[in-house]
């Protein structure tokens, strides 16, 4: 029974029981409906509203929006509650978004708990509030504020709302406050849908198409939801509402919402995921193994998890530095209020840093985040297998280097995986596990129990260079620099990129990360490098002049004053002059061949760890690109939105750049397998698992 309803006297109650978050499905809707009929033939002298469990309402069922709308349809259950003369009171304890807030806005009165959360956060899923939400809210507290809302689709707390007017009250005690609300006063209450529109304001709505502009470009919904909320400021409630229902319906089928609602079921069916047939270590102490950035910042998402960590250095001055990165952690999250002293103390008691391995004697899990080095791991290995229980296992967070190739230094390689976490990592959200070819089903399950720990997405990962994530970059850098070397600049390259949807350009992302780490990794790849393979030399150069990137001035592009970058011809120069080496003639690239090129090396590379069976599916190849580099959640990832081309155009834009290098551009067996099996790429990976 999704809506329950029964009577108090002449006090109506009616819940909302949809577990987990209470998402309003097409059986909800006809309950609401079926209640307030109820209330009206008992005559009842009011209905309170509550949410069974942790929510109130979690916002129209997403999962139903692939389907035709089924009656009733919200707006007009919505619309009959509001006219019903048995007024409706929202006792929202806890979050009220979406169609949860659309329901709160129809009824007489609402009432907030202490830990309520009210929003319109439609736009986070491509579509705008269709359940009267752009009419509702401006009528209620006013043009601004309910632009703000709508536009960023970020939620307010009780107090916020108490001071906006969304929320009557804030109490201790919300069902109390709405049993005592004495009726003359609810009878006063005007509907929100009786209010008057706020005056249009053109200076609020252009500041609302700014902010959409710049915090949610590309993306169609905040526009249209400042375009409905504008029409609604000169038109009767109806009407307006007639408007917003039509976009969203029409938001609903396209592109960016599927993109969007991809992401968001993906997302959360990745953060439970367990490892399948392993049993995990019980996680109470973890060590850890360097302090540095990695290390400092892996340390402290263990200790926000209420995790004991042991954080080993390699001398005294090492545990200093570590003891002080942790440290700053510590403090930059107190300072913006994410943790209080308290929080702060009790993650410095459970913090220890030494150099002392035995002291962490009691952890059941290792991770390594020393030096980027197969020798430094092998030695930092032994020495964990000699102080750690035997069955501890033991995780290496390197970002390039072999697995199994650490796990060969330890006595039993079943123990070993990595955890490749993403800077920084109390933050970043993507871990991937690396799978060894030794390793067990229960260092798995340890890997997976401790991502959803620390609220990780997790991503399994087989065991090739650069495992899901550096691989793509490094093939999507390659291609760029392919561009660049054949006829562009790298700021031309990265202004077609952000184009797409990235933040920041490939280049200007490598300046940041410094162009040494890319340095290094060529020249492991050195002595594996297949010789038919086109080798553009620029990257080198940039090295070899010192160009590092932002730390050292210069990179790609310059930071006079460590400020802002700017171009800078000499490097534009450097491809003009290995170009005129190499006898290339160079191409001037649009923006939008660029595109191709470079979208199209990622989905190459990316079918070929699928291929071979280094991902595990499609949308974990989403999951890795959206949530560790940057690729635009509203395409839904890299082989959600390479489906959205299809394999077969994928194919013949293959093939034609071929014809051009026959070694990069040389098509993916999955590709071709998905094309000659008529699947999209998903489904074939699914197929092929
Ligand atoms: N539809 C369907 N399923 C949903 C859902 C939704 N709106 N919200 C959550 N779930 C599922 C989720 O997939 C997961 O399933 C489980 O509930 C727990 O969620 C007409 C058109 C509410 C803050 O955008 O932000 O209303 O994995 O893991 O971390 O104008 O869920 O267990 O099978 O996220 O505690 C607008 C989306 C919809 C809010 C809770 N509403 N949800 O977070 O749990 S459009 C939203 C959330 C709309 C109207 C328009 C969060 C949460 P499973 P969870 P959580």
């Amino acid at each position: 029974m999704t809506v329950r309803m029964w009577a108090e006297g002449r006090v109506g109650r009616v819940e909302m029981d949809n577990p987990p978050v209470n998402a309003i499905g097409a059986a909800t809707r006809a309950g609401l409906l079926k209640a307030v009929a109820w209330a009206e033939e008992k005559r009842l002298e009011r209905v309170i509203l509550t949410g069974a469990g942790r929510a109130f309402a979690a916002g129209a069922d997403a999962r139903e929006f692939d389907a035709d709308p089924v009656e009733p349809h919200l707006p007009d259950v919505l619309n009959r509650i509001e006219a019903s003369p048995v007024p409706w009171i929202a006792v929202i304890g806890g979050v009220a978004l979406g169609g949860g807030c659309e329901i709160a806005l129809a009824c007489r009165a609402r009432v907030a708990g202490p830990k309520a959360q009210l929003g319109l956060p439609e736009v986070t899923l491509g579509v705008i509030p269709g359940a009267g939400g752009t009419q509702r809210l401006p009528r209620l507290i006013g043009l601004a504020p309910a632009l703000d809302m709508i536009v960023t689709g970020k939620p307010v707390g009780a107090t916020r709302a108490l001071d906006l007017g969304l929320v009557h009250a804030v109490d201790e005690d919300p069902l109390g406050w709405a049993e005592m609300l004495n009726a003359e006063a609810l009878d006063t209450l005007v509907p929100v849908g009786d209010l008057n529109p706020p005056a249009a304001d053109a200076a609020v709505l252009a500041a609302a198409r700014a902010t959409a502009e710049a915090k949610m470009r590309g993306q169609v919904a905040p526009l249209r939801a400042v375009a409905a909320v504008e029409a609604g400021l000169a038109l009767p409630l109806a009407e307006g509402m007639a408007g917003e229902r039509a976009a969203f319906l029409e938001l609903r089928q396209g592109a960016q919402a599927k993109a969007l609602r991809h992401m968001f079921f993906a997302e959360r069916a990745a953060r439970g995921r367990a490892w399948r047939g392993g049993t995990p270590a019980l996680l109470d102490t973890v060590a850890v193994v360097g302090g540095g950035t990695m290390g400092a910042g892996i340390a402290y998402g263990l200790l926000n998890a209420g995790l004991k960590v042991v954080l080993l250095e390699t001398d005294a001055a090492g545990v200093d530095r570590a003891e002080a990165n942790v440290g700053r952690i510590i403090e930059q999250s107190q300072k913006r209020g994410l943790i209080d002293e308290g929080g702060a103390a009790a993650r410095r008691a459970a913090l220890t840093v030494t150099d002392d391995y035995a002291r962490a004697g009691e952890a059941t899990l290792a991770i390594e985040a020393a030096f980027e080095s197969l020798e430094v791991k092998r030695t930092v290995f032994a020495a964990l297998e000699a102080a750690l229980p035997p069955e501890a296992v033991l995780a290496t967070n390197t970002s390039y280097l072999d697995i199994d190739e650490i796990a060969a230094g330890v006595g039993d390689p079943s123990r070993v995986l990595g955890l490749h976490f993403f800077a920084p990592a109390h933050i970043m959200k993507l871990l991937e596990i690396v799978r060894g070819k030794a390793t067990s089903d229960d260092a798995l399950a340890t890997g997976f129990a401790l991502g959803k720990r620390l609220g990780k997405v997790p991503v399994v990962a087989g065991v090739c260079d650069g495992f899901i994530g550096n691989r793509i970059l490094a093939r999507y850098r390659e291609a760029a620099d392919t561009v660049f070397m054949d006829g562009s600049t790298p700021w031309e390259v990265d202004e077609a990129m952000v184009e797409f949807g990235y933040a920041m350009g490939p280049y200007e992302a490598q300046d940041l990360s410094g162009l040494d780490i890319a340095h290094a990794n060529r020249r492991r790849q050195d002595a594996t490098r297949d010789p038919n393979r086109r080798y553009i030399p620029i990257a080198d150069r940039m090295v070899e002049l010192g160009k590092l990137g932002k730390k050292t001035g210069a990179g790609w592009y310059r930071y006079p004053g460590g400020n802002g970058k700017v171009e800078d011809p000499i490097v534009a120069d450097l491809a003009l002059e290995e170009a005129h080496f190499a006898g290339i003639t160079r191409t001037d690239y649009g923006p939008d061949e660029i595109r191709h090129r470079l979208v199209l090396a990622m989905i190459n590379e990316a079918c070929d760890i699928l291929h071979e069976g280094i991902a595990e599916s499609a949308a974990d190849i989403d999951l890795v690109t959206v949530f560790g580099y940057g690729f635009p959640r509203w395409r839904g990832g890299l082989m959600h939105h390479a489906d959205t081309l299809g394999p077969q155009a994928v194919l013949a834009g293959l093939q034609a750049l071929a014809q051009e290098d026959p070694v990069a551009w040389r098509p993916s067996p999955f590709v071709e397998g998905a094309v000659a099996a008529g699947l999209s790429f998903a489904d074939f990976a699914a197929r092929e698992g």
